[in-house]
């Protein structure tokens, strides 16, 4: 609205003027998502806890989150509710990363609270099963990145960190392979948000690194001097960024241990989709295994231990993911979080730096 409705009056009212900049829109974005959250989170909670939408714990999980039981999970919802509030005022919905960024998460925070209400009503862990939830993150994924393409949003060429220009045009194989990287963030931050506030804080680091990607990508000086690709309308991703940066630091208020509130798959997913897709569409799917790196590392974990029990009948870790090991360790759940957060900053820095060693 302030760009659509506002901006366009700076010849009466020259002060709407300011509207046009990302820089301005962001502000207002990450503080309007910010407040939203802050400020009805509490009622959202007690919302949810009067009416039993509390979450299951499984009880081949670590001893330690029987206590959970009963925690108000779907905190994604308002986490997307305060996205939608301040998205609505301060997002260029004309611009076509912004608009398909914004739509994915929907699709994915639609599939993910199908996935939660099933959970719910059959009073145990077991939602969508995964092939269903893998075939609609798929499909959406890919019908995402064809209009993209096929709009010029986008292009099929792939980069890599600390190589000037495109590596290689994957051609239309480049569509299966940024599906890989949006279906692959989205379920490694599922599986990552098994700690309080475990999953939202790289997500803040992560959308905030990728935002400052973005608005680099977006301004055509600044991508020409650092030889990284530019595309016009991706600098309005960092509005996007700065919105979730918002609603995930109201979010954290609720969410910091002990947790008063879960994000629910609605909100891993969508989240995680979201990240996929802005490491896409500023070219920087093989920066983001970095910039993700927490995520990763989480969804490796998974993949070992599985691959391992199956070979070899043998556990690699204690337990999987990777911050179940660590509790199983001795470490208290909140050194565990804040050791996690820590390594996720410090990737996300150090992967900012590589833009400028090319
Ligand atoms: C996503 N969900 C949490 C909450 C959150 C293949 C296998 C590795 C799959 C994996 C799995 O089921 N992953 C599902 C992780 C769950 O959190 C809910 O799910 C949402 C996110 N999707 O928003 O609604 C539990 O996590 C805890 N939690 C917190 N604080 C938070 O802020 O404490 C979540 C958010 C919640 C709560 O206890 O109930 C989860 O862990 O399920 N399975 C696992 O992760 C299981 N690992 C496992 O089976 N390992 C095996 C093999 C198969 C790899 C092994 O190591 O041998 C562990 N998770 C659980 N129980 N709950 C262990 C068993």
């Amino acid at each position: 609205m302030l760009y659509h409705i506002l901006y366009p009056l700076n010849a009466e009212i020259s002060f709407f003027n300011i509207f046009r900049y990302i820089t301005v829109r962001s502000f207002f974005a990450f503080a309007l998502a910010l407040l939203f959250s802050i400020l009805l989170g509490k009622k959202f909670i007690n919302f949810m806890q009067k009416h039993q939408f509390g979450q299951i714990v499984r009880d081949d999980g670590p001893q330690s989150h029987y206590k959970k039981r009963g925690t108000p999970t779907l905190g994604g919802i308002l986490i997307f509710s305060a996205l939608t509030f301040s998205l609505v005022l301060c997002g260029n919905w004309q611009a076509w990363p912004f608009s398909a960024s914004c739509l994915i998460m929907f699709c994915f925070f639609v599939l993910g609270i199908t996935d939660d209400l099933l959970k719910l009503r059959r009073k145990n862990s077991d939602g969508l099963s995964a092939k269903t939830k893998l075939f609609w993150q798929f499909l959406i994924a890919m019908a995402t990145m064809f209009v993209l393409i096929r709009v010029g949003a986008t292009d099929t060429m792939l980069y890599v960190p600390f190589h000037k220009g495109p590596l290689v045009d994957l051609g239309w194989p480049y569509l299966l392979f940024a599906s890989i990287v949006i279906v692959g963030s989205s379920n490694a931050v599922n599986l990552t948000d098994g700690l309080d506030g475990l999953a939202i804080g790289p997500i803040i680091s992560s959308a905030a690194s990728l935002g400052i990607i973005a608005y680099l990508t977006g301004h055509f000086e600044l991508a020409k001097y650092l030889y990284i690709p530019h595309f016009t309308n991706v600098g309005e991703l960092v509005v996007l960024a700065a919105a979730v940066i918002g609603a995930g630091l109201g979010f954290l208020w609720y969410n910091s241990f002990p947790a008063e509130i879960f994000m629910g798959d609605v909100g891993s997913l969508s989240l995680g989709g979201f990240l996929g897709l802005m490491a896409v569409l500023t070219k920087s799917e093989i920066l983001f295994i970095m910039i993700g790196g927490i995520f990763v590392i989480e969804a490796l974990s998974v993949i070992i231990q599985v691959g391992s029990y199956k070979m070899r009948g043998k556990r690699i870790f204690k337990m999987a993911p990777i911050h179940h090991h660590f509790e199983l360790k001795g470490w208290p759940e909140p050194k565990v979080i804040v050791r996690f957060w820590i390594i996720s900053i410090l990737l996300a820095i150090f992967a900012i730096g590589t833009l400028k060693i090319r």
